[in-house]
């Protein structure tokens, strides 16, 4: 903890020169030229379309100017300040301009601007599409640390792909489903800066040759050009900006101009296409060959242009080849970008002519990766036919790479053939010499090649090294660390929650945007009555906005004085969303049984994305439509319970949703959620928690009071031994009566109008395997339900646990996270 504060207060102290941002008149200038400009295209009043490009172009104008200061200022501390780059395939931005007006100190500004033109500041705002570059969790942590790189001035670069089409739109059509390209950026991206100066290269397929100085050369028969576009995250409190500078790809040849006079136009720019193809989707669906071959170029695309423009600088900024690992830090966001060690490696060796031994040490001082989650299809592997076709010259190195790897352990261990076989960054489907498909272990080669290897929170760390990285981690203990995830409060506390901000400024003072551990300062006041209230006025006003936007959306009346439970997340079987759809159903079951009991009105709302090909995933969007529809039309219910699913959960969806709940469920089986961090903004947003001893909630509960939170289910030493002694989930469903009802309503049609083959492969696997222990955690979730029903009844037992959860999340800013990071992975001084 205290060296984290510390290496925040010397990364702060290099910033320092930076004055804080001031009011000027340079944005009105740039707004009123920009409006001019759009309006020179369609007179007359201006739309809120055209307002939010023209305040976001003016933005933009003053945000590149703070670009080139940052740079300079960088590029003069380049020898003592190490450069940081995070190579991410994700980056969950959201939406920028609300964020930039508060960070410029700008919105009251562009509030009377927009008033003189008849509109009102968050209407505009609302116009700006999300820029959905990213799945999850991952992706949108990755933004947050944008946000933090600025604050904290560290010197830095995000490097991801530009996708014309972020994540798909999630439509729901008879309860189900239905996905169309996000096309965010239909009307132009107000935001990023084109860099035409910056092209470099990138080649795919052919074959090496090898000269006769034993020299190779790989030659591409397919080239493309990637160009950088820049994306500017401004600081809060300083004139930092941080940069995300995102690669688009396009074919290095013109059209073919004979094809295109014989009249084959398609023919003609066939190439083009299929190179521009790299950057049209987040995440091609790879259950088919193609899809996962375009998916290997986007990775091998954002690798290879990041790489060549981080070298570049370094050498531009004076630096020797020598040096560059000592000054650049390159990250690797999970391993989709872990082809980063072998494309600088060929960079060193084949183009700037360094010796193996030396490209090595460069590479291993360099790199460090973080691993996302222990879930075994998230680790890529890439078949040896693919990259040969693709990356020949990688896939050569990397073979050098695992035998020397390889030699090195025979030496150190001799003998143990199994583990070379464990280690390898090769793997044969069925084992070595069956002849089965060889792949290249992805996580292993960003281990062999990284000082360091994290995971994101305390619990999943461990489990890391003891189960999917457990070898490496006894030959390489001293690589092995854990930084627990943050969230940005800037956007999560401050602009998603005003008026909970406000609060919290007349109390503490405004210093905890900056501090944030500051709101431990609440802790002392959890029994003011005052503030009790306070809290409770302003969750009521955030839960009738948010009645609002359901009433609009879904045409469908929520009660805001019953009580908020909001599951909000990709939806996946291990984060148990059906567990969630088990007690609503349970709960309805019972207000029919007894509609004159006590009940504690509820409503349960729930959000997320399911994967194109998840069937699964749909099967419970599905089955929360069905219900949804039973319970909320059940005239015996009434307010009681409702069930909401709010389609297209994104970004912005969950800005307005979290300042509203007042339960958060996280209810993983314990060991699966790597961190989570959508637990973290409830939490800072005055949410309860209820949650399994999972990921961060474990450091949560540790930071606020276990028994600040509603904790429930197995843990994880209980569900590996379930599961060694042979886990029955029969058992359970017969033992308990009320889960029996549940599991038949389903089963017999009871929400699907009879159709008892919905959801039948649901049914068969909650009482089959169900590998996520759905039923053994069931009786326990219900019974702690009621705890948080009987808690929700004293509202003034209930704000006080709120106050005290804030007051406890002063740890969990990614503020906090990056200086870990540059303490224990990004500075030259973890490098020995
Ligand atoms: C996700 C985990 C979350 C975690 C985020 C950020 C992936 C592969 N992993 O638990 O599931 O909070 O990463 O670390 O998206």
């Amino acid at each position: 903890v205290t060296t984290a504060r510390q290496a925040l207060q010397s990364i702060k102290a290099l910033g320092a020169h930076f004055k804080p941002a001031t009011m000027n008149d340079d944005l009105s200038q740039h707004f009123k030229t920009a409006l001019r400009h759009e309006l020179s295209q369609c007179p007359g009043q201006p739309s809120r379309d055209s307002l939010m490009r023209a305040a976001a172009g003016a933005c933009r104008e003053l945000l590149a100017t703070r670009w080139a200061a940052s740079q300079a200022a960088d590029r003069e501390r380049a020898a003592d300040a190490r450069r940081v780059h995070y190579l991410s395939m994700e980056f969950l931005m959201g939406r920028a301009l609300g964020n930039a007006l508060a960070a410029l100190g700008l919105d009251e500004t562009l509030r009377a601007a927009f008033a003189e033109q008849g509109q009102v500041l968050p209407e505009v705002l609302e116009r700006e599409p999300d820029a959905a570059l990213g799945n999850g969790g991952l992706g949108r942590l990755a933004a947050c640390f944008l946000d933090s790189f600025a604050e904290l001035g560290l010197p830095s670069f995000g490097y991801g792909l530009r996708y014309q089409y972020g994540m798909f739109a999630q439509g729901i059509q008879n309860g189900r489903q239905v996905e169309t390209p996000d096309d965010w950026m239909a009307l132009g991206n107000a935001w990023e800066l084109p860099r035409p100066e910056l092209r470099y290269p990138v080649g795919f397929g052919g074959h090496v040759r090898v000269e006769a100085d034993g020299s190779r050369h790989w030659q591409p028969a397919e080239r493309l050009i990637a160009q950088a576009y820049d994306f500017i995250v401004p600081a809060h409190h300083s004139e930092r900006v941080s940069t995300l500078r995102q690669w688009q790809a396009s074919a290095a040849a013109p059209i073919d101009f004979d094809a295109f006079c014989r009249g084959d136009h398609a023919g003609a720019a066939r190439h083009r296409v299929a190179a521009e193809a790299i950057n049209w989707v987040l995440y091609p669906d790879d259950s088919t060959e193609a899809g996962r071959e375009l998916r290997l170029k986007q990775e091998a695309l954002l690798v290879s242009a990041s790489l060549q423009d981080l070298i570049a600088r370094h050498l531009n900024e004076g630096g020797a080849l020598h040096q560059l690992g000592r000054r650049n830090a390159i990250h690797l966001n999970d391993t989709h970008p872990a082809l980063a060690p072998a494309e600088l490696m060929r960079l060193l060796l084949d183009q700037h002519g360094l010796g193996w031994d030396e490209a090595w040490t460069i590479t291993r001082q360099a790199c460090s990766y973080t691993n996302h989650t222990l879930m075994p299809e998230a680790l890529e592997k890439w078949p040896l036919g693919m990259l040969e076709r693709l990356l020949p010259r990688h896939l050569e190195i990397i073979f050098e790479i695992n035998q020397r790897f390889l030699d090195e352990l025979r030496q150190r261990v001799p003998g143990d053939e199994a583990l070379l076989s464990r280690v390898s960054l090769i793997e044969e489907e069925g084992g070595y010499g069956s002849g089965g498909e060889r792949r290249v272990r992805m996580a292993h080669l960003a281990i062999v090649a990284s000082h360091r290897v994290n995971g994101v929170a305390a619990l999943h760390s461990e489990l890391m090294v003891q189960t999917i990285f457990a070898d490496f981690a006894r030959l390489y203990p001293e690589r092995f660390i854990n930084v627990t995830n943050g969230v940005t409060p800037r956007r999560w506390l401050q602009q998603a929650n005003p008026q909970l901000a406000g609060v919290l400024d007349a109390r503490l003072g405004q210093d905890w945007r900056q501090d944030l551990s500051q709101l431990q300062g609440l802790r002392a006041l959890a029994a003011d009555a005052g503030l009790g209230a306070e809290f409770g006025r302003v969750k009521r006003a955030n839960k009738q906005r948010l009645a609002a936007l359901v009433g609009r959306e879904l045409g469908l009346a929520i009660n805001p004085d019953s009580l908020f439970d909001v599951q909000i997340k990709r939806i996946h079987e291990y984060k148990r969303q059906l567990l969630n759809l088990l007690h609503v159903i349970a709960r309805y079951q019972a207000i029919v049984a007894q509609p004159d009991a006590d009940w504690t009105p509820r409503t349960v709302l729930i959000a997320g994305k399911a994967a194109s090909a998840y069937q699964m995933a749909k099967s419970v969007i599905q089955l929360a439509h069905d219900v949804g529809r039973v319970v909320n039309s059940d005239p015996r219910v009434g307010d009681k319970l409702k069930l909401v699913f709010l389609p297209n959960y994104g970004v912005s969806l969950a800005e307005s949703i979290i300042p509203a709940a007042d339960l958060s469920e996280q209810i993983s089986t314990a060991g699966t959620e790597a961190s989570g961090t959508g637990n973290m903004k409830f939490a800072m947003n005055g949410a309860l928690t209820i949650g399994t001893w999972d990921g961060a909630n474990i450091e949560m509960a540790e930071a606020f009071g276990t028994e600040n939170m509603f904790t429930f289910g197995l843990r994880t030493e209980a569900v590996a031994q379930i599961k060694a002694l042979g886990y029955d989930p029969r058992l359970y469903v017969e033992q308990n009566r009320q889960l029996q009802q549940v599991i038949d309503a389903i089963a017999n049609g009871g929400f699907s109008n009879g159709d008892t083959e919905r959801y039948r492969a649901l049914v068969d696997k909650l009482l089959g395997s169900d590998p996520y222990l759905l039923m053994a955690d069931f009786a326990d979730y219900l019974a702690t339900q009621q705890r948080v029903d009987a808690l929700y009844r004293d509202p003034a037992a209930w704000n006080q646990r709120a106050i005290l959860n804030v007051a406890g999340m002063g740890w969990f800013s990614t503020d906090r996270t990056i200086a870990e990071y540059v303490d224990k992975v990004w500075s030259a001084s973890t490098l020995g």
